[in-house]
């Protein structure tokens, strides 16, 4: 008998380039990608370098989330540590000091009574286990009929069941048709390009959208609301910067129904806007918080869904006694995230850089309002160390210039993100200020190269 083992297949040589062809790949296509790859190999500060050897400028802090630039080496080096004295502890039933060290730390930053934290691995793991929370609440209430949620056209809740049941995102939904939960609605979304456009900073105009929310509580009756879920700058889609007054008033639509108000703020958190997070920025508390991504400077993975005492000791003290919550994940407050985390929010701490990105905002604004006037530009929009560039889509190839402009950019060696149209930038929050005039040139001249 010839024993064969699944390892033999694999490359003996340390240079031998991988196939292309195995991995699936996430929200890509892959057909075109296999054929030109942009492959990413290293990273230091605002820089990846490329498989053919270019330096990237990183536009884009990655996907959101790597705010306090690459490879930062207390992150790291914290990191390797802990790899080290403990791999893995399992988080049901047990505990390790650096996940309660990091929910301490988390829930002194966390604007107004928002103080306890669960952990997941990912913003969409964050997302459902909200969503969950807030159901298990209204149980422990005694109100097991508040189970519909409310989202909002547009808006990007991860990839769960859950989250794209509450997301806005027709296509993220239209392959996996079927029931997702059982009563969502959606408000509307608050971009307005007529009223709007070139605004700088918040808009205008829409608030009064917010009132929408009033019309489904009035349909539905609010005691069938469990939840309204919002990102209070919707990131994927766009950059969809919220119009004063708009989440002042949800809030107080919330408050006046008792409806939990949850910010998704997987982007927002950690300094994107010039403040710790957007709900201190904007000034309006929401009952719970998603965060991810700049959690851990996107290191390890990790999530975690921020609640207010209250919501934590309804559902602790409404079980008899046991376990009082029957959720969590294998990986909830991993030890390499959460020394990930701790090191991270030093950097941010010790360096300041929540306050950097906030002394930047005007100049970081000024440079993506330079590009009025360029072609196919039909607005600008910016808020913190977030800008978008949003183009009229080419006749019948809707997404085209966009995508064309993403590429231009990576070819002429800065990274930004493509979404339909629109062109954002979210530069970690070390950027300097030479850094963000390199990237809105080589942006410029992009938008003038494609037709
Ligand atoms: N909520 C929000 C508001 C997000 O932006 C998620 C949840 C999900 O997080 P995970 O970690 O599960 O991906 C996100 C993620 C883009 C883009 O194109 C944005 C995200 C993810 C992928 C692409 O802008 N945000
Ligand atoms: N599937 C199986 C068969 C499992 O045993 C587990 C966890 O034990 C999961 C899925 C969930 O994995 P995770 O806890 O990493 O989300």
């Amino acid at each position: 008998m010839t024993t064969s083992s699944a390892f033999d297949v694999l490359p003996t040589t340390a240079d031998a380039q991988p196939s292309l062809e195995e991995l699936w790949m996430p929200f890509t296509a892959n057909r075109a990608f296999k054929r030109a790859p942009r492959m990413l190999v290293s990273a230091k500060g605002m820089y990846y370098t490329a498989a053919d050897g270019r330096q990237i400028l990183d536009g884009t802090a990655g996907l959101w989330c790597v705010n306090a630039g690459h490879c930062r080496e207390p992150i790291t080096a914290a990191i390797r540590e802990q790899a080290g004295v403990m791999d893995y502890a399992p988080p049901f039933q047990m505990g390790h000091p650096l996940a309660f060290e990091l929910a301490q730390q988390l829930a002194r930053m966390l604007p107004g009574d928002i103080d306890h934290v669960f952990f997941g691995n990912s913003g969409s793991e964050a997302v459902d286990s909200a969503l969950k929370i807030a159901l298990a609440y209204w149980q422990s209430k005694g109100q097991a009929q508040r189970v519909r949620f409310i989202g909002r056209s547009r808006g990007y809740h991860g990839v769960g069941f859950g989250g794209i049941a509450v997301g806005g995102i027709e296509a993220n939904r239209k392959q996996f048709a079927g029931q997702l939960l059982p009563a969502v609605d959606h408000l509307d979304h608050t971009h307005d390009l007529a009223r709007n456009a070139y605004s700088r900073g918040q808009p205008q105009h829409g608030a009064e959208l917010a009132d929408g929310l009033e019309a489904l509580v009035q349909k539905h009756g609010a005691d069938t609301i469990a939840a309204v879920i919002i990102e209070p700058v919707a990131g994927s889609t766009g950059v969809l910067i919220p119009p004063v007054g708009y989440l002042e008033r949800i809030r107080e639509i919330c408050n006046r129904h008792g409806i939990l108000l949850i910010f998704d703020e997987v982007i927002t958190g950690f300094g994107r806007l010039g403040a710790a997070f957007a709900a201190e920025k904007f000034g309006v508390v929401p009952d719970m918080m998603t965060v991810a991504k700049g959690i851990t400077n996107a290191t390890v993975p990790m999530g975690a869904v921020c609640v207010r005492g209250e919501v934590y000791d309804a559902v602790v003290n409404a079980a008899p006694g046991g376990i009082e919550l029957f959720h969590g994940y294998t990986y909830s407050g991993h030890p390499l995230a959460a020394a990930a985390g701790l090191a991270t929010l030093d950097v941010y701490r010790s360096e300041g850089l929540f306050e950097r990105a906030a002394s930047l905002e005007s100049y970081f604004g000024d440079a993506v309002h330079s590009l009025r006037g360029a072609p196919h530009v039909v607005d600008l929009r910016n808020i913190g160390i977030v800008g978008a560039i949003e183009l009229e889509p080419r006749p019948g190839a809707p997404g085209a210039r966009g995508f064309e402009t993403f590429l231009k950019c990576f070819e002429a060696g800065v990274l930004v993100r493509s979404t339909a149209d629109t062109i954002a930038l979210s530069p970690p929050l070390i950027v300097e200020r030479d850094e963000i005039d390199r990237m809105f040139e080589v942006v410029g001249e992009a938008i003038r190269d494609v037709a």
